[in-house]
């Protein structure tokens, strides 16, 4: 089993439980490679998100490699994992979710090979075991990391979901989130139910990019910055990057119903998946308690609006979110404890109605 440089203690071994899952990591057995972000930390103390690796893409051209067939793909997810229910979001608001299958991992991380320490994404072995989760249904794998080894046997990379699966090919066609909503976007459209949804229309491409480019850096991993600091001035500089971000949000959000004007895009969804988390997770884990959530009145009532699109709500599930992030980062939570609140009803009515169409 890896054991992360983040998950260590200062003794020859320790075992942490959370829930059901047991990790024991045996101090004298640490492996060098970064293979997980809670090991992704510069000298500095700073968090640093190193990029994906599979970068190809589906195309709606049938002789390209992998052109966009209904049944050919699947999508791996956790949904607790905020990159991969921006896939998700797109699946079920394209209305691709017949032509693309998807399944979830179990939330909490687990030892992934018997033969070393690594921790990170894993199976259940029923579909009864952890609601929402089900074993591997393509590959009989165990876990996430198996898959990237069937995908390439010289792989280095972190073992990340989400996972665009090639069926017919047996591999993994792009593990990077931005990309993969792109695809959803416009190559699936001969075969989505909902083909003129345009969440990156032409005319709104630049300030979809240019929000993306600050939202991205400040807030989506910005949060993961404030958490997986490992010295104050990294995660000061983060949180109030972060605060700066959201304040603008909050300006924005004050005078127009979408992050881009009047209409749901792509940003939307890209910042709407890490606002759901954040008071219910972001708040304490990641320390983010400058402000939460709920006291920004329009970026609150938009979460709920956008919580309220058809389709996504069934993408938020609030426990595996909460017992992911709370259960498998021991270096910042070690007895795996979940914060009771504040189970915020984002069902709720909201007052985005208020901006014109
Ligand atoms: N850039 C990737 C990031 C994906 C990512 O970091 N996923 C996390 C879950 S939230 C993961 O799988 N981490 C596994 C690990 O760090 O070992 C994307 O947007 O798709």
């Amino acid at each position: 089993m890896f054991c992360p440089r983040s998950l260590l203690l200062p003794k020859s071994s320790f075992t942490l439980s959370f829930f059901s899952h047991r990790f024991t990591c045996n101090y004298k057995n640490i492996v060098e490679m970064a293979r997980s972000s809670l090991d992704e930390i510069s000298d500095s103390g700073a968090f640093a998100r190193s990029a994906s690796t599979f970068r190809q893409f589906v195309s709606r051209d049938l002789n390209s490699q992998f052109p966009a067939e209904s049944g050919r793909y699947h999508l791996y997810i956790s949904y607790a994992c905020p990159w991969a229910c921006r896939c998700l979001a797109y699946l079920k608001i394209k209305g691709l979710d017949k032509a693309i299958s998807f399944s979830a991992v179990k939330p909490i991380w687990g030892i992934t090979k018997e033969s070393d320490k690594h921790v990170g994404w894993v199976f259940p072995e029923s579909n009864t075991e952890v609601l929402g989760a089900e074993p591997d249904p393509l590959n009989g794998a165990k876990s996430v990391r198996e898959l990237y080894e069937i995908a390439s046997t010289n792989y280095t990379g972190k073992f990340t979901v989400p996972i665009l699966w090639d069926k017919k090919l047996k591999t993994i066609v792009n593990n990077e989130s931005s990309e993969i909503i792109r695809m959803f976007n416009t190559e699936f459209n001969n075969i989505a139910e909902n083909p003129t949804l345009d969440l990156y229309p032409t005319e709104l491409r630049a300030q979809i990019d240019e929000t993306n480019e600050w939202t991205y850096h400040d807030i989506n991993n910005g949060v993961y910055k404030c958490g997986f600091a490992k010295k104050q001035e990294p995660y000061v500089d983060a949180v109030s990057r972060l605060y700066e971000a959201l304040d603008k949000c909050e300006d924005i959000l004050s005078k127009q119903r979408y992050i881009c004007g009047n209409k749901l895009t792509e940003a939307d969804i890209r910042l709407f998946v890490t606002l759901i988390r954040f008071d219910e997770v972001y708040v304490v884990h990641f320390k983010c308690n400058k402000k939460l959530l709920r006291e920004y009145p329009n970026i609150f009532n938009y979460t709920k609006d956008i919580f309220q699109v058809h389709g996504i709500s069934g993408t938020v599930n609030m426990e595996h979110i909460k017992l992911h992030y709370y259960g498998s980062h021991p270096s910042i939570n070690p007895f795996g404890i979940v914060p009771v609140g504040p189970n915020i009803d984002y069902s709720a009515p909201h007052d985005r109605e208020k901006f014109p169409a």
